[in-house]
């Protein structure tokens, strides 16, 4: 029987020649750079330095399976490859390495291989682990959102998102939330975990039951799961493709379990030969895609050794020029540090939000619910791109129920009746899961959409507080600019309603001390209106505290003040004039201190004056301070605990500023520093009210 001499070349699966040098060398670039950076982070010309060592096989093939500037990306630190492969330079990644002003993915703000490319699409990239599942959820629903709303600006016909993580992270929550949701939806995502086999010392089986994630999120309904050796560039370019083309027709999303080394430690601050045993290492390096793959093409005649060493000369001489490049940049001045942690075009204090003196009433006085429900309505008319989700904020998530039942609107009412005017495409319940909320609002705010979304309640907010920290606030000052998430978070808070220790909490300072985020919290009806027309408009995220005990107060109704009826941030109210006693306050704490003001003038003959502060950060210094400089005592009182928190800053400021016009030490008013309790005389004692208002104004009148 005849034979050929030579054995079958290995199929490229229509990888040419060509395609599979150009691999090469963009993995080898991907290498050498590491390898320049690890050189000049000793030389103590850079701060920091994570490779993406071991993972430049599968990286370089889903860089031939994605489409630059067309899918969006979520990347992690170990992608440089994949970065090259979509176009970012080496100047570019080592503009990031020095910390340069015109590092484009953070102008010099975040640490090296912390990847962000407006242009690419690839979003910026934090250092939380696991943030990012949830928001390329929202990327990737925000394409299904779009086309079932006939948006089609920002858009691309079968775009897919990419997310990637390495194997540890795989056990945030976040990320079984993500997938949760992701087959729920079928959204267009695909995910790649670069399993290393350690998260910085910890193996994989200590991380992962049974040691491998795609078995363990085999069930996920209609999740496509691929698992590849990714130090196999064809392997994986040819499992890639078909993942990819599962998402980009529409079918769901999917997942591709990469089996990758770590030939390098976890960082250069980490030393693996402290908890890896040689032989292991050894066995990782004889799977060295960068030995591997060149010998395979020169095996298999796709190159010859010569152009192999030609591209190494030419890769090096290429990563020398960016070195040189790099290292003449500048850093920013520290004139910059304040640009972009909130937006530098639109001004949420600005005159364009003030039409407060040009009320249109109509109707008869309403609730906060009520007027809160019509900013949202008004505002969802105007803009289609907002869309409204939460736990039960839809009216019927069972569609062919709607209109057949009353529907339910949030468990406040607050959201009532808006799915069944915009549909469910913008109004919709999420699963019950805080985290969930706020990281797919983010990914759908960078895609242009604007969410309002609601958390249930502050007390349960807890989950959400990484995506609300380290992800909404940060994303356009770390991105210096670039990208931004203006997402509307109400939440309800507070107590006087018996609500015990679990419905009552308060804690608007975790919020005021995050950069980045704008904090209002309105007292009455008409001023929450007002408000939250200015937090949808704005560009800025914006945590929007609704006080449940306000919701139906008849003392804080108010009459629908037209579409256009905008409160500006940062512009407090004198709900009651006075000389003698200044009391600075918001939320549920200003009737009471309303009430003890008419009756502590009535009984003593001493005015006081109460300033409604509205928003709490930015907050209205000026109208503080004149009414201060006129009365000359003052006292700050809120509902949270009174130890650290808001109060302690006005305070501070106050007595900053306005020390030469203080005639008594600055004052405060809050809870007690407990927990609040459920029993009324408990919760009485522990939150401040009308009394301990009277007690605290004789007490600063009489000093
Ligand atoms: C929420 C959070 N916890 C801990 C860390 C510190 N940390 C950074 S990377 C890392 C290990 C990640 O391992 P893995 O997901 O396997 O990715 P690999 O580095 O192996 O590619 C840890 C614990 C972090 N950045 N964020
Ligand atoms: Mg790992």
């Amino acid at each position: 029987m005849a034979t050929s001499a030579k054995a079958a070349r290995r199929s490229t699966h229509g990888l040419t020649k060509d395609q599979l040098v150009a691999a090469y060398r963009t993995m080898l670039l991907s290498r050498r750079i590491d390898d320049k950076e690890i050189q000049l982070k000793r030389q103590n010309k850079i701060f920091f330095q994570i490779s993406g060592a071991g993972h430049e096989a599968v990286l370089a093939a889903a860089g031939l399976v994605f489409k630059p500037s067309y899918d969006w990306f979520y990347m992690y630190y170990r992608d440089r490859a994949l970065c090259l492969q979509l176009g970012m330079t080496p100047a570019e990644m080592l503009y990031s390495a020095v910390g340069a002003a015109i590092d484009p993915n953070s102008g010099g703000r975040q640490m090296p291989s912390h990847w962000g490319h407006k242009k690419l699409n690839i979003t910026s990239t934090s250092s939380p682990t696991g943030t990012q599942f949830l928001q390329a959820v929202g990327s990737a629903e925000a394409v299904l959102r779009a086309k079932a709303l006939g948006i089609t600006e920002g858009f691309e016909k079968d775009e897919v998102v990419f997310v990637s993580t390495g194997d540890g992270t795989t056990s945030e929550g976040e990320f079984w939330e993500s997938l949760n949701s992701a087959c729920n939806l079928k959204a267009p995502v695909v995910y790649l975990v670069e399993d290393n086999g350690y998260a910085i010392s910890v193996p994989v089986e200590v991380n992962t039951a049974g040691g491998s994630i795609s078995k363990l999120v085999a069930s996920f309904p209609g999740l496509y799961i691929q698992e590849v050796d990714g130090c196999d560039l064809i392997a994986s370019y040819e499992v890639l493709q078909k993942a990819v083309a599962y998402a980009r027709e529409r079918k769901g999303p999917a997942l591709v379990h990469a089996k990758v080394i770590r030939p390098y430690s976890h960082s250069l601050s980490d030393d693996e030969v402290m908890y890896r045993p040689e032989a292991e290492r050894d066995a990782d390096a004889a799977r060295d895609p960068l030995t591997t793959f060149p010998k395979f093409l020169v095996s298999e005649g796709y190159a010859t050794e010569a152009e192999l060493a030609q591209i190494q000369e030419e890769v090096d001489a290429e990563v020398l020029a960016a070195t040189d490049d790099a290292l003449q940049q500048a850093q920013p001045g520290p004139e910059t540090v304040h640009f972009g942690v909130y937006s530098p075009d639109v001004d949420p204090t600005g005159e364009q939000f003030d039409t407060e003196d040009d009320p249109q009433f109509s109707g008869e006085p309403t609730t906060m619910v009520d007027l809160l429900n019509a900013a949202m309505r008004d505002e969802m008319r105007r803009d289609g791109r907002i869309v409204m989700f939460g736990e039960d904020v839809a009216d019927v998530s069972r569609e062919e129920h709607l209109g057949k039942v009353k529907g339910k609107g949030g468990v406040f009412k607050v959201t009532w009746g808006l799915q069944k005017e915009f549909g469910s495409t913008r109004v919709f319940n999420s699963p019950l899961a805080e985290a969930n909320i706020i990281g797919r609002a983010i990914g759908m705010a960078l895609r242009g959409f604007k969410p309002v979304v609601e958390i249930q309640f502050f007390d349960y907010i807890w989950p959400a507080y990484m995506q609300l920290r380290d992800e909404l606030a940060t994303m356009r000052w770390r991105s210096n600019n670039a990208f931004a998430a203006p997402v509307v978070v109400r939440t309800t808070y507070g107590g006087y309603i018996r609500g015990g220790v679990y419905h009552s909490q308060t804690g608007a300072s975790l919020f005021t001390h995050t950069p980045g985020l704008r904090v209002v919290c309105p007292s009455n009806a008409l001023d929450a209106n007002g408000l939250m027309r200015t937090a949808i408009r704005c560009e800025d995220p914006v945590i929007f505290l609704e006080h449940k005990h306000l919701y139906r107060q008849t003392y804080n109704k108010g009459a629908y003040p037209g579409p256009n009826f905008m409160i500006p941030f940062g512009k407090a109210k004198v709900v009651k004039e006075g000389a003698d006693i200044t009391v600075v306050t918001y939320g549920a704490t200003v009737q009471r201190a309303l009430v003890a003001a008419r009756q502590f003038e009535e009984e003593k003959g001493v005015s006081v004056e109460v300033i409604d502060l509205r928003t709490l950060s930015p907050w209205d210094q000026e109208t503080v301070y004149a009414s201060v400089k006129k009365t000359g005592r003052v006292i700050v009182a809120y509902e949270d605990s009174i130890s650290w928190g808001y109060g302690a800053e006005i305070a501070a400021r106050i007595a900053d500023d306005c020390f030469a016009w203080l005639d008594a030490p600055v004052r405060r008013v809050a809870s007690t520093d407990t927990f609040v309790g459920y029993a009324p005389a408990l919760e009485d004692a522990i939150l401040p009210q009308v009394g301990t208002f009277l007690a605290a104004y004789e007490g600063i009148a009489s000093f």
